[in-house]
């Protein structure tokens, strides 16, 4: 199926004494095991298994989503607007290479599964949809909208994104030249110069303001009554921004960056009005930009109002690859002593990172992608010790979306020898943020509909407020204060898969599969 012909309850019901649906919610009782190490006087280690026993509760009711994205009128923005008009009205059209059709491919959620269990007649896995897992919102239903500093119309701001075949554009035309961004707020000094001739839709002001953040309320509030809403979720899927200067006294505590923005100081980004703004009505807000929008203040903010935020910047190609291929190599035990990573790009994004401060933000997102894999290494890197890893980004107007990315991987393998891989890659991408920006989306929005308690504790609780199970779609992740940050690729997905089993009363997939192995 597609996922639309079933719901979760409809595909798989769990039989278990921990697990109970009543009309509105599904409650598990669960027990999670971890492993705790202490230290010895003489250095020895020792391991404790420990079990805490949670219940969790999911709200059945899927509800009717609003989707508003920062950037709307850009690349990612058109993309994915587009795809969502094309899939939800099934839409097929003619290419060079024949008929293609709507899809959700790139999307981890609507389009790979993950094992169910093993079937009880055959013996074989039983995999379904991840979508399917839980009550998840359907991406064909979201309702778009946002906000660009452009007022091109979305049809005519699809033909500048230079993305989609036309045939497909002809199709969703009308539908998309009848959507306009709502104008946004311009601090130029956090975009590149060359972005100044695109803000033509912009609010008055050119630094942060209680005006701004009062008026974006506004437009996220007067949004979900026109559409009848039940809920919004924000994304920034504009423009790179500057680093901001992390300054005490103006964005290091909540109560500081709030009158930071009533004095209208110059270190605080749009990226981090809107953030504001969303922390304040409620509505999850995640950063698909690799800028430090997440200043302390926003973060102790988030927490204060238990609003959930993620970050920071898509994960689509470069990066996936390298978080994929990393986690691979320093798991076989291959001593991987350089990534050299260079690509050329001919969008707008790229023109943005063509100017030098915008490009460091990119830079350091794409640089830190490593430290976990090989800090957990004590065999291959001794401590302090870290591959050679330069990342390079230059503008080449002529290839427009279509990213060439080169990564030179070096590694020392066994008695001195050397393994190099070469790769190139042609990633398409606003193809491949598009399904990110659903894929994100998809998650937060089933992120506020599970609640946690520790077992025999009477009040229920949402997750923390930074919500870094979104990591698997993220280069930078953003991680609750003080915890730590995971890059490997399989664990990102795993951590996901598992605590939405967890949800259903469902032990994590082990790949133990004792079943074939003990007879
Ligand atoms: P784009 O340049 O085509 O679109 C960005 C849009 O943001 C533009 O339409 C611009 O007018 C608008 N904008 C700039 N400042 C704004 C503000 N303050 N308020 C509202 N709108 C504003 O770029 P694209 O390709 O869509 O990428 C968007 C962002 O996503 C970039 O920061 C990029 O680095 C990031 N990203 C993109 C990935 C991809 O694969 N396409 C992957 C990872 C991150
Ligand atoms: C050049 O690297 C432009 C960037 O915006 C990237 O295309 C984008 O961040 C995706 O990066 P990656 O490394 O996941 O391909």
């Amino acid at each position: 199926g597609d996922g639309r012909s079933r719901s979760q309850e409809e595909l798989f019901l769990v039989d278990s004494p921990n697990v109970e649906y009543t009309d509105t919610e599904i409650k598990s009782k669960y027990t999670y095991r971890t492993t705790s190490i202490a230290r010895n006087a003489d250095g020895r280690m020792v391991a404790t298994p420990r079990a805490t026993e949670y219940d969790f509760k999911v709200e059945r009711k899927v509800p009717r989503v609003g989707m508003m994205l920062v950037g709307w009128g850009g690349n990612n923005g058109t993309t994915v607007t587009a795809g969502i008009i094309a899939n939800r009205r099934g839409l097929e059209w003619e290419t060079r290479e024949g008929k293609r059709g709507s899809n959700y491919y790139g999307s981890m959620i609507m389009a790979s599964t993950i094992k169910l269990g093993t079937d009880a007649a055959t013996g074989n896995e039983v995999n379904i949809p991840f979508h399917q897992l839980l009550p998840m919102v359907h991406p064909d239903d979201l309702v778009v909208g946002g906000w660009d500093i452009s007022k091109m119309n979305l049809a005519d701001a699809m033909d500048r994104a230079q993305v989609l075949e036309p045939t497909l554009k002809g199709l969703v035309r009308k539908e998309m030249a009848a959507m306009t961004p709502m104008p946004s707020i311009y601090y130029p000094d956090f975009i590149a110069a060359n972005q100044e001739g695109r803000a033509d839709n912009v609010l008055p002001g050119s630094k942060a303001s209680m005006a701004h953040v009062e008026q974006l309320r506004k437009d996220i509030r007067d949004f979900k009554a026109a559409n009848n809403l039940d809920k919004v979720i924000v994304q920034w899927t504009a423009n790179t921004e500057r680093y901001a200067d992390l300054v005490p006294g103006i964005n290091d505590t909540a109560d500081n960056l709030l009158k930071a923005i009533e004095a209208g100081h110059a270190e605080v980004s749009p990226s981090t009005v809107f953030a504001v703004a969303c922390i304040l009505e409620g509505a999850p807000f995640i950063n698909g930009s690799p800028q430090n929008t997440f200043v302390p203040g926003a973060v102790q903010l988030a927490e204060r109002h238990n609003a959930f935020i993620g970050g920071d910047d898509f994960k689509s190609g470069q990066t996936k690859m390298k978080s994929a291929l990393v986690d691979f190599l320093i798991n076989a035990g291959i001593k991987l002593t350089s990534i050299a990573s260079y690509n050329h790009l001919g969008n707008n994004d790229g023109r943005n990172l063509s100017s030098e401060r915008q490009f460091r933000s990119k830079e350091i997102s794409k640089s830190n992608v490593v430290d976990d894999m090989v800090a957990a290494n004590s065999v291959l890197y001794k401590e302090g010790e870290h591959p050679d890893h330069t990342v390079v980004i230059k503008y080449m107007p002529a290839v427009g979306d279509n990213k060439r990315a080169l990564d030179e991987y070096y590694a020392e393998i066994f008695m001195g020898g050397h393994q190099t891989i070469s790769i190139f890659n042609v990633c398409e991408d606003s193809l491949l943020a598009s399904p990110l920006i659903i894929d994100l989306v998809l998650v937060t929005e089933m992120m506020t509909r599970i609640q946690w308690r520790a077992s025999g504790k009477e009040e229920y609780a949402g997750f923390h407020s930074v919500l870094s199970i979104l990591s698997y779609m993220l280069k930078a992740p953003l991680t609750p204060p003080g915890t730590p940050v995971v890059n490997a690729l399989a664990k990102q997905r795993t951590a996901m898969t598992n605590i939405f089993r967890a949800c259903v009363g469902l032990e994590p997939e082990s790949d133990m599969t004792l079943e074939h192995k003990l007879f």
